[in-house]
């Protein structure tokens, strides 16, 4: 730090010209990413708000009263009014949460979590900082969760299951209607990591897509991450993990008792934690309501199809499978992925990569012509790799 500061205009430029290497949502560059550009109105929301601290609730009641209400409102998207839960900093969050309850609420000898081998690495993060033991098991030809393989990796140990309702790398639902079965039969805590597919699958029924069930509706789901700072449009950071009722909840609740604004209890892993956050959420939950997720969902699905139909088209390419959230697996058995991947890259297309196939999610910052073009520089590729 220099002993005399700079004025905020030399700042500001200085910053601006420094951020322009970043890549920006609007660019329609940005392939390969959950996130997007927030709502203008969250936007607008978070900045006017940025002092309201949910670490001290007794002084922001009112903002931790919004928080109740998002809860809640997520709770009836997710088929429970009743669930209890919080906002959090993001599904990474949300998931140690979940498993810190398990943890905690576990009677029995050590410590099991059977996850699906395509889960996201937050559950190693929870495991090594809880001291479970996770047994990875593999997938079907949907790519989804074996549920076989669930059923013969459970054992005196096993703690939890966990579903994913959207998953990372291909979008896809568990079978989680199975996997709740099994989790009633023994006895045991099921989470459902939805932080991508919360804000998607509540709504593909009503656009005439095949909606699998993931949600509190099925009685074996203990909890559930659903993450606003994704298809939510929140501005990050925004997760949220919800439990069914308080009863696991309390295992993560801890009592501060000498704040500014009183004795509180928490149960959230951060403690000084963005209020503006929460407004922002309450207030996109609130203008945009089930029909304005709906429409952004549905325009989501109607690229996705697009993109897996250009792509179909397309000499020695293929989808991983067919699309069932907002995400598409490109693959090829023909030529080197990664190749493809990296010349898109050198074309400024932001895809993530994965061992076997070129992930895109068709978050709402992208349009049809951003589908287009991108068709036409993979098409491209295609034609030069041939020959
Ligand atoms: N659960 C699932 C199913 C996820 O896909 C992710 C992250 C998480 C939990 C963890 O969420 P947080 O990152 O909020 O803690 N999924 C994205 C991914 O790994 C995260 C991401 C988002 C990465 C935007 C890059 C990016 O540009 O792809």
């Amino acid at each position: 730090m220099k002993e005399k500061g700079l004025p905020a205009k030399t700042v500001l430029k200085e910053i601006e010209s420094r951020l322009n290497k970043d890549f920006t949502f609007n660019s329609g560059k940005v392939l390969g990413s959950m996130c997007t550009n927030p709502h203008d109105l969250a936007k607008e929301v978070y900045a006017r708000f940025l002092e309201k601290n949910l670490g001290d609730p007794g002084l922001f009641p009112a903002t931790a009263q919004l928080e109740e209400e998002v809860i809640q409102m997520l709770g009836m998207l997710l088929s429970n009014p009743k669930a209890t839960g919080n906002i959090v900093t993001g599904g990474t969050e949300a998931n140690v949460l979940a498993l810190w309850a398990f943890k905690n609420a576990n009677t029995k000898n050590g410590g099991e979590i059977i996850v699906p081998v395509s889960a996201h690495c937050s559950f190693d993060k929870a495991a090594s900082l809880l001291g479970f033991r996770i047994i990875r098991v593999g997938l079907n030809g949907k790519f989804q969760v074996d549920i076989e393989a669930v059923r013969e990796a459970i054992n005196h140990k096993t703690v939890a299951l966990v579903g994913i309702a959207g998953t990372t790398s291909l979008g896809v639902v568990d079978p989680i209607r199975e996997l709740s079965d099994i989790a009633l039969e023994h006895n045991l805590l099921l989470h459902v990591d939805a932080a991508f597919g919360g804000f998607v699958l509540p709504f593909l029924k009503e656009i005439g897509y095949e909606a699998p069930e993931f949600d509190f509706r099925l009685s074996g789901v203990s909890s559930i991450t659903i993450d606003p700072h994704k298809m939510g449009l929140a501005p990050i950071p925004a997760g949220g993990i919800l439990f069914r009722n308080s009863d696991l909840r309390k295992f993560i609740t801890w009592k501060v008792p000498y704040l500014a604004g009183g004795e509180i209890e928490q149960a959230t892993f951060v403690g000084t934690r963005s209020g503006a956050s929460v407004i922002a959420v309450w207030a996109l939950l609130n203008h945009l309501g089930r029909e304005g997720y709906r429409r952004i969902v549905k325009r989501c699905m109607r690229l996705t199809w697009k993109l897996t139909e250009g792509i179909k088209q397309i000499y020695g390419l293929d989808v991983m499978t067919e699309p069932v959230t907002n995400v598409v697996g490109i693959k090829s058995d023909i030529f080197n992925i990664k190749l493809i991947a990296e010349k898109l890259r050198k074309l400024g297309w932001a895809v993530a990569l994965f061992p076997r196939h070129i992930r895109i999610v068709l978050m709402p910052h992208i349009n049809e012509k951003h589908v287009e073009s991108f068709l036409k520089d993979l098409r491209n590729i295609v034609r030069e790799l041939k020959g």
